[in-house]
């Protein structure tokens, strides 16, 4: 008996040792709790258990017992895990009707029909063509007339004026005629330029040197420059003389001027 006792105690405790290991990967899996209760339920014997045992247990029965106790430790593990999924379960659910309750109502403006249109540089003269002209001039003579300049566009423009003119020969008459620019008469514009006393703008050749009359078509605010308002206009006084002083080789010259009006937007500019 106490061989087989001794024999039998090895046995007990490889059980105990896998019993053990069960109920670590148990509690590692789920509740620690579950695996301390088990342990306690595994090195506790009960009272009456321990009377009815007696002393000496045969191998049968020690064989029997861990058996008995890893299966409790394991079902009652199982129930804490069960009761731990269920918890789970109860936390998921309850955290659905917030879920839900966090949709609200929206709502969205708008504003439409955000619309753009660019202006206009828009310049016109009249008369468009033949300006000043004669055609029988003699040293001494003098031509004027008036010309409206009219911003057609929608935005404030400068403009400027040039000119550019040629002899039909080899007699070079543009540079015997002399060019002046005045604004509108200040006596009497109700009949423009007959008194031809308006602020000089220009006094030269026909062509000038470099073909600018007034102002500068280059871009941007210059000196000498015009400015009119959208729809705006006014009035320019064009004078040509041929000089007193010139000779008879001019006899039967022809020479033609074209004047540009050059606009460019005020704004930004
Ligand atoms: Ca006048
Ligand atoms: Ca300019």
């Amino acid at each position: 008996m106490r061989e087989t006792t001794e024999v039998g105690r090895p046995g007990y405790g490889a059980e105990m040792r896998k019993t053990h290991a069960t109920l670590i990967f148990i509690a590692a899996t789920g509740s620690a709790v579950a695996a301390a209760a088990a342990a306690r339920k595994r090195t506790t014997t009960p009272p009456e258990q321990a009377r009815t045992q007696g002393p000496e247990p045969a191998v049968a029965s020690h064989a029997e017992a861990p058996r008995r106790f890893g299966l409790k430790a394991i079902q009652g593990a199982a129930r804490m895990r069960v009761v731990w999924i269920a918890m789970l379960c109860v936390g998921v659910i309850g955290a659905v009707p917030w879920a839900v309750s966090g949709a609200v109502f929206t709502d969205t403006g708008s504003i439409g029909a955000n619309a753009f249109t660019t202006g206009t540089v828009d310049i016109s003269t009249a008369p468009s063509t033949a300006l000043v002209t004669y055609s029988t001039m003699a040293p001494g003579d003098t031509v004027t007339d008036d010309v409206v300049v009219t911003n057609g566009g929608s935005l404030a423009l400068r403009y400027a004026i040039t000119s550019s003119a040629t002899n039909t020969d080899s007699k070079a008459l543009k540079d015997q005629l002399t060019l002046t620019i005045k604004t509108i008469d200040a006596t009497g514009p109700g009949t423009p330029c007959d008194d031809f006393d308006g602020t000089q703008l220009y006094s030269g050749d026909l062509d000038s040197s470099a073909g600018k009359l007034v102002g500068d078509s280059a871009q941007g605010s210059n000196s000498g420059d015009r400015s009119l308002a959208a729809a705006a206009t006014e009035t320019l006084c064009f004078r040509v003389s041929l000089a007193s002083s010139t000779g008879n080789a001019f006899q039967n010259a022809t020479t033609t001027a074209t004047f540009s009006f050059e606009a460019e937007q005020t704004a930004n500019n």
